[in-house]
């Protein structure tokens, strides 16, 4: 079956599918109100796949369980038959984490997989729907293949449909289906949890982990899933299998909505689980996102591990993770905003660290080439090399790993941590929904101060503290694998002492611009590690502000979020 514009009357190719940081992300209305909006995406993506690879081939499908995703799944059906897609693997009632399609593409050795998502933005008929497309290594596909996925988005003329192929995705089993001129198609429904509870158990010593959860002097552990994806799989790995208190996972049933809450873990959003971790009766808490690739992890009264940390503590204590005791640790990285932290782990035990730009793809080649095992970003995303995603459950095992292991609180670990490596305080400021205009000239004006000759050696001061600039520049990367280069990925200003200043636009927003400021320093000095980082960071953010007039130029009195 065709369909094309002669017969869908007045539509033609989108301007504006181009991919972000993660695949493409807008409101769920622009998907409803744009004809065949969503139909010209997929069949741009499945254009990529060269028609050889078609037939045999087989693709992955799985989502967040957010509003219209079901609506997506179907398209995505009609379009990969009439493509000539040989197999199709969907998590049953489409519900599969971004780690898990990531698993289950390499264990299949699919060809690649789209993942239904907008990850941490709102669901919801008012919130946001995203289309995410992996590769066969189960990772993000590189800037090469979304450019390429964008430039056909632009100017496709016809996109192939099979419109009355209709699919039953919430029973389990293989259906086959025939389709004019090709092969017949199957579709085969699998259960969300069981390759991914599968992979971990090769991971983990899941014993010691049950010992920790559930055996005697057990701990309590806290975990919202924020009514996103990872809810069942925290209650088939964490509650049944391990034997955590089954009272202690929260929001797991996924919804469409996510309940009405932003489905990001983070201190703002994640708010409940804050605060119920201030109680003092759980000893370790994490939250998730919508996809299941970010984590945020608290000990006991709500000590917060900051994600730049959380990368550095478990590289710090890797050997606590039988996985790496068999791969050995080939390397280790951060995006390039993170924090120091995982540098100083690096140095001190001799692992190359690299540093690469915002977002899970730049990580792929790395370890595609033996050259990477653990990395993190700080926005709450930490994984390995066992897949091609961030993980955040894996991430929450290695934690509790650790903890089972060092026999001590979170706080106890991160607070030996900082003892022996010093401390990089971090935070970031989010400006969301700035108007985009406003924001592009904040940019604009502030990269034209940093490059002129005069900036680098200027001193800044704020309260008692004083600062040299060292190095202003646009934050540029040469893959080392492919060599293929990224450029303008952040304006960073690094200060003689070390401390940086970064300011980015994100790439995964979906209305208006999303200013982010992140701020690092390091400190070594005993009586000073254990402050606040707000505190302690104070004189560096003001002294961001008033370099980039970051407030007056975007009209705004302060961040939407403050981590
Ligand atoms: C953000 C984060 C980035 C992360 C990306 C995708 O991108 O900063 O670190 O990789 O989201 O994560 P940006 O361009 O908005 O800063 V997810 O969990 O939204 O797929
Ligand atoms: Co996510």
């Amino acid at each position: 079956r065709w369909e094309g514009p002669n017969q869908g009357g007045t539509w033609s190719a989108y301007p504006d599918q181009k991919p972000g940081t993660s695949g493409l992300r807008k409101r769920v209305t622009v998907f409803q109100t744009n004809e065949h909006y969503a139909e010209n995406f997929i069949q741009s993506i499945i254009s990529c796949i060269e028609p050889a690879e078609r037939q045999p081939g087989l693709l992955v499908v799985g989502g967040d369980g957010r509003f219209f995703m079901k609506d997506a799944i179907k398209l995505i059906i009609q379009i990969a038959a009439a493509n000539g897609i040989g197999h199709l693997v969907i998590g049953q009632n489409g519900i599969m984490s971004t780690p898990a399609v990531s698993c289950v593409i390499r264990k299949l050795k699919a060809v690649g997989g789209i993942i239904l998502t907008a990850s941490h933005n709102p669901g919801g008929p008012t919130g946001d729907f995203g289309i995410k497309y992996n590769i066969a290594s189960g990772g993000p596909a590189p800037e090469g293949i979304t450019d390429k996925i964008f430039q056909i988005s632009k100017s496709l003329t016809e996109y192939h449909i099979c419109p009355d192929l209709k699919v039953d995705i919430s029973k389990i089993g293989k259906q086959t289906f025939e389709v004019d001129t090709f092969k017949p198609m199957t579709v085969e429904i699998v259960d969300s949890v069981e390759s991914y509870a599968e992979m971990l158990r090769g991971i983990f010593d899941f014993n010691a982990l049950k010992q920790l959860v559930s055996g005697a002097n057990h701990i309590k552990v806290r975990l919202d899933a924020m009514h996103g994806v990872v809810g069942p799989y925290v209650k088939k790995i964490v509650c049944e299998e391990l034997g955590a208190a089954a009272d202690g996972a929260f929001n797991c049933v996924p919804k469409e909505d996510f309940g009405g809450h932003h489905p990001d873990p983070n201190l703002t959003y994640a708010s409940d689980l804050v605060n119920a971790m201030k109680g003092g009766d759980y000893d370790l808490g994490a939250a998730f996102d919508g996809d299941g690739d970010r984590n945020m992890v608290l000990g006991k009264h709500g000590f917060f591990v900051n994600p730049s940390d959380s990368v550095a503590i478990i590289a710090a204590n890797i050997t606590c993770i039988p996985y790496f005791q068999k791969t050995g640790v080939k390397g280790l990285a951060r995006s390039m905003p993170t924090s120091g932290a995982l540098d100083n782990v690096a140095k001190a035990l001799k692992m190359n660290l690299y540093e690469t730009p915002t977002g899970w793809k730049f990580f792929g080649n790395l370890m595609d080439a033996g050259k990477l095992s653990l990395c993190g970003e700080e926005s709450f995303g930490t994984g390995s090399d066992h897949i091609r995603e961030k993980d955040g459950l894996w991430a929450v095992l290695a934690w509790m790993s650790i903890l089972a292991h060092r026999k001590q609180s979170v706080e106890e670990i991160m607070k030996d941590h900082w003892n022996k490596f010093g401390r990089n305080f971090f935070t970031r400021y989010d400006y969301e929904e700035v108007d985009s205009d406003k924001a592009n000239t904040m940019i604009k004006e502030l990269e034209a101060k940093m490059f002129d000759k005069s900036f680098v050696g200027q001193k800044f001061s704020s309260g008692d503290k004083s600062y040299e600039v060292a190095v202003s520049d646009n934050f540029a990367y040469t893959d080392p694998v492919d060599g293929s280069v990224s450029k303008n990925q952040g304006l960073r200003i690094v200060f003689s002492d070390g401390s940086r200043i970064i300011f980015r636009l994100s790439g995964t927003g979906s209305a208006g611009a999303t200013v982010r400021l992140y701020i690092d320093s390091y400190e070594k000095d005993p009586a000073k590690i254990y402050g606040d980082a707000q505190v302690m960071l104070k004189p560096l953010v003001e002294i961001a502000l008033k370099i980039s007039g970051l407030h007056e130029k975007t009209s705004r009195t302060g961040p939407t979020v403050i981590t």
